[in-house]
């Protein structure tokens, strides 16, 4: 029997635990497999880089049932535990807890919902989007949280407060009432450049419960800032999707403009390492096992 704790344990001590800990995006089987290889412990399945790799925007028009389905590619291709981004949980209370169910039986070890209403728009795009009713959120958490059927399964409750021009007093009310609600975990989100409302924020919070990031914005603050303030994780949150579209569009345009692979070559991994990848050493060697002499 295997004693490698599942995959819902993992993600759990990974946001309880007393070190900061990081979950980088993935959003596919490939990039989650990438993910694994360069030694993370958990992987955000970003509804923002899915959505962008499917060629769509990230305002909900993949439905759920696709997010799903990218989800369990990730969660096949790789052994890590995957917080996924539920965006608002793509509906009310109801399609939150059979989201949540749904993705236990996929082997997805936790999911975030944002306080914010369906059809839902990137936090980077526009200003003052208008957010959820905190009590109905609290009810998508509750009920979520009820009908998980794994007890280590995570949800991260997301609080779109100070990206939406609210108060500070308004993101404290509302972080509160959502770990009232039962969430494992608060996701505060920030736009500014710099990580003071997130550092205030924490100072203000005092450790009720773990704290989530996602520093997109305010990258250039440095990692040991976070580790200080008592951050339990960080969100790396789209950087392998924007660094395919940096290589593929490098690729595809020299293609096109020398006629040639010749200028490219060096550049791109072969394809053996495409087979290595996918293991395909595992399919030569089952076929000896099932597959009748020749
Ligand atoms: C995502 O990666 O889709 C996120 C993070 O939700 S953000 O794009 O910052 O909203
Ligand atoms: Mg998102």
């Amino acid at each position: 029997p295997s004693t490698t704790p599942s995959r819902f344990r993992r993600l759990r001590d990974l946001i309880e635990g007393p070190e900061l800990g990081f979950l980088m995006e993935a959003h596919s089987g490939l990039s989650a497999k990438l993910v694994e290889e360069a030694g993370f412990a958990g992987i955000w399945g970003s509804g923002l880089s899915m959505s962008a790799a499917l060629g769509l925007r990230d305002n909900n028009e993949a439905s759920w049932t696709q997010v799903l389905e990218q989800a369990e590619y990730m969660a096949d291709a790789s052994s890590l535990p995957i917080l996924l981004d539920g965006d608002t949980g793509y509906g009310n209370f109801n399609n939150v807890r059979r989201l949540v169910r749904k993705l236990t039986e996929r082997g997805i070890a936790g999911v975030c919902i944002e306080d914010k209403l369906f059809p839902k728009t990137n936090s980077f795009i526009g200003e003052a989007q208008p957010l959820a009713d905190m009590e109905e959120f609290c009810g998508r958490i509750r009920a979520g949280k009820d009908a998980q059927p794994d007890d280590d399964f995570v949800l991260v409750a997301r609080v779109e407060a100070l990206i939406s021009g609210h108060s500070m007093e308004e993101a404290l009310r509302r972080a509160e009432a959502y770990h009232a609600a039962g969430a494992d975990a608060i996701l505060m989100h920030s736009k500014k450049r710099h990580a003071g409302e997130i550092l205030a924020f924490m100072e203000r919070w005092g450790g009720r419960c773990p704290v989530v990031i996602v520093p997109t914005m305010y990258y250039s603050t440095p990692t040991e800032v976070f580790r200080n303030a008592g951050v339990s994780t960080i969100i790396w949150a789209n950087h392998l999707v924007r660094a395919s579209i940096t290589a593929m569009r490098e690729t595809a345009s020299r293609i096109h403009r020398e006629q040639s692979l010749a200028g490219v070559e060096a550049e791109v991994v072969s394809v053996k390492d495409i087979f290595a990848l996918t293991d395909n050493d595992e399919l030569e060697a089952a076929g000896e096992r099932y597959l009748p002499a020749a």
